[in-house]
């Protein structure tokens, strides 16, 4: 049987729209994600001054709730570090993947990589995937070695130059990773309405490579509220066997009141497909 697994963004350090908590309400947010039936928060992650994974992973347990993947992206505007910048800053995103990868082996967890890929440049697309191919190489091998995947994230093209597609994702993942067993894809329903030709298509282009799924409708609201079809989505997904999980990223639209109310009936409604 099909099962598709449910999380939410949940944030513990910096404060984020995607995020219906604020970090000193972590705990809250738990009680919430559990009593809604979700699976899993999706743990934003800047840094790791003041972050005991060990105990986030204890608490998670208490609540008996899994952690679907790492959300890295803050650090790149907070810190201006990235997989495309040179010297001091690119070590220190190096680092930090690193440093993602183990805290996902005690999660459990895979890690995200989103715009901490960098912003890129318009027009220097094709050099710049060789050298984000080069100055991921360590990474990958990283997570390897460690048994943790990392999912590159479709992003639309007015917040990156690089990546906006699936199948752009997808080709550099087989042509500049050797296409590395470790190496997955994030999709993002706000994103692939922008970008991709149909979400059928871009299911099928990403065959087994899709491995997470960021949940927002067309307006980035909540489901419901602008005018994607998530029914449609999830039957496509259910089709070609996709278990991994449906995440939520949406803002707290039209209100936070219906984010927190109707996540339990939207996420039913799906698993019912
Ligand atoms: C992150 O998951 C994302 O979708 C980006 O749009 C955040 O800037
Ligand atoms: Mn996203």
């Amino acid at each position: 049987m099909n099962k598709i697994k449910f999380s939410s963004t949940l944030t513990i350090q910096y404060p984020t729209p995607f995020s219906a908590f604020s970090p000193d309400d972590f705990e809250k947010g738990l009680e919430w994600l559990k009593k809604s039936t979700f699976d899993a928060a999706e743990i934003c992650i800047s840094n790791y001054k003041g972050v005991d994974v060990k105990a986030v992973k204890d608490k998670l347990d208490s609540f008996s709730l899994s952690c679907s993947t790492i959300s890295t992206g803050q650090a790149r505007a907070l810190e201006n570090i990235s997989l495309l910048h040179e010297g001091h800053a690119l070590s220190v995103a190096q680092e930090r993947m690193k440093q993602h990868i183990d805290a996902a082996s005690i999660l459990k967890s895979k890690v995200t990589l989103g715009l901490l890929r960098g912003l890129g440049t318009y027009g220097k697309e094709q050099e710049e995937k060789k050298i984000l191919a080069k100055n991921l190489a360590p990474i990958v091998d990283y997570a390897e070695s460690k048994g943790v995947t990392i999912i590159l994230e479709c992003i639309n093209r007015y917040e990156t130059a690089l990546f906006n597609d699936a199948a752009s994702t997808v080709d550099f993942i087989k042509k500049e990773l050797a296409d590395s067993p470790c190496m997955g894809i994030l999709w993002d329903i706000f994103h692939a309405n922008i970008e991709d030709p149909t979400f059928a298509y871009a299911i099928e282009v990403m065959g087994d490579k899709l491995k997470h799924v960021h949940v927002a409708d067309s307006n980035r609201m909540f489901p419901g509220y602008g005018h994607t079809d998530f029914a449609a989505i999830v039957t496509l997904l259910k089709e070609v066997g996709f278990k991994e999980y449906m995440s939520f990223e949406c803002f707290n639209k039209p209100s936070l009141d219906i984010v927190l109310s109707k996540s339990s009936e939207f996420i039913n409604k799906m698993r019912e497909i």
